[in-house]
């Protein structure tokens, strides 16, 4: 039997679905996911193997312009996404009507590999409104195949899933055959927390915060993690914190709730909040976050 494997890369506006799509093709939840758009900030892969074949998915953040330097690296991030693929995932949701980065839409009307341009959100349209969208998209992305999806409810992933599948160039895996993802465990950790405070707190709180996971200890039934919420301002470590600490220990509680279902074993977790200032916007704290590649 002949062996096929390759790189297909999702890309799109913010909060179309991309990243509840790669969830659902790989059948994990790698990728974090809220209604806020800069959720996804990394390049984050997800591995599907098969006896005969290997697909590696890789989440982007959304198209955006970038307004300061975690932001440009970001874009970095969907840049790449262009250069190593065998098939393109252009995503929109139902709705949409125009990309809002024209440099992008030509790549991806001129693009050499095969474009599959889905339509995602169904679910929340009628027949006529979708009639008409599929339409649209055919003649603006005529390279495109477009299929219809709804990511949330898995209609229609399993025909997207088969048509990657037929896409794939024959090649030899190219990672290990029992591999899920490029990203360590702390990385998940991180995402974990980090979709916490998302669906936590308000405004800009969210955009200033970066966590790393500074102990992971993994016992046959537990594992015991300790992580820090880096904020850039006193004032931002208070409300993080919250009445009493309160707030933060929502955070935990629910993190913890996440990870054992991640990792299947019991989570002990401890979180603690630092100022580190103006982390956004510092080339050299970027790196050590693993922003700039
Ligand atoms: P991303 O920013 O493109 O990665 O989008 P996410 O995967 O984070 O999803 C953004 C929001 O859209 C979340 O609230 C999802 O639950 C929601 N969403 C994703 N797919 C669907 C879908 O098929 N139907 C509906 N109704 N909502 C969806
Ligand atoms: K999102
Ligand atoms: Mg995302």
């Amino acid at each position: 039997m002949e062996h096929k494997a390759g790189f297909v890369n999702i890309i799109g506006n913010p909060n179309v679905g991309k990243s509840t799509l790669m969830n659902a093709l790989v059948g994990e939840r790698l990728s974090i996911i809220t209604s806020k758009a800069q959720t996804t900030r990394h390049r984050i892969l997800g591995i599907v193997n098969g006896d005969d074949f290997q697909i590696i998915f890789s989440d982007t953040p959304g198209i955006i312009k970038p307004a300061y330097e975690l932001q440009s690296s970001m874009m970095n991030f969907v840049k790449s996404a262009f250069e190593d693929a065998d098939v393109l995932i252009y995503m929109v949701e139902i709705g949409e009507k125009d990309l809002k980065d024209e440099a992008f839409f030509n790549k991806i009307i001129h693009s050499k590999i095969p474009v599959l341009l889905l339509l995602n959100k169904i679910d929340k349209s009628n027949q006529e409104q979708l009639e008409e969208q599929v339409d649209f998209w055919k003649e603006k992305v005529p390279n495109a195949t477009v299929i219809p999806i709804s990511a949330l409810e898995n209609f229609n992933v399993e025909t997207v899933f088969n048509t990657i599948k037929e896409l794939l160039p024959v090649s030899p895996a190219y990672y290990p055959k029992d591999a899920l993802t490029d990203k360590p465990e702390r990385f998940f950790v991180n995402e974990t927390i980090r979709e916490k405070i998302l669906l936590n707190y308000d405004k800009e709180i969210p955009y200033a915060v970066e966590i790393e996971t500074e102990e992971f200890i993994e016992d046959e039934k537990i594992i015991r993690i300790r992580s820090v919420i880096m904020v850039e301002r006193d004032t931002q470590k208070g409300i993080i914190i919250g009445h009493k600490g309160g707030a933060l220990k929502k955070v935990g509680v629910q993190s913890r709730a996440d990870l054992e279902k991640f990792f299947g074993k019991q989570i002990h977790i401890e979180l603690y909040v630092k100022v580190n200032k103006d982390w956004r916007s510092s080339e050299y704290q970027l790196r050590r976050f693993g922003y700039n590649q």
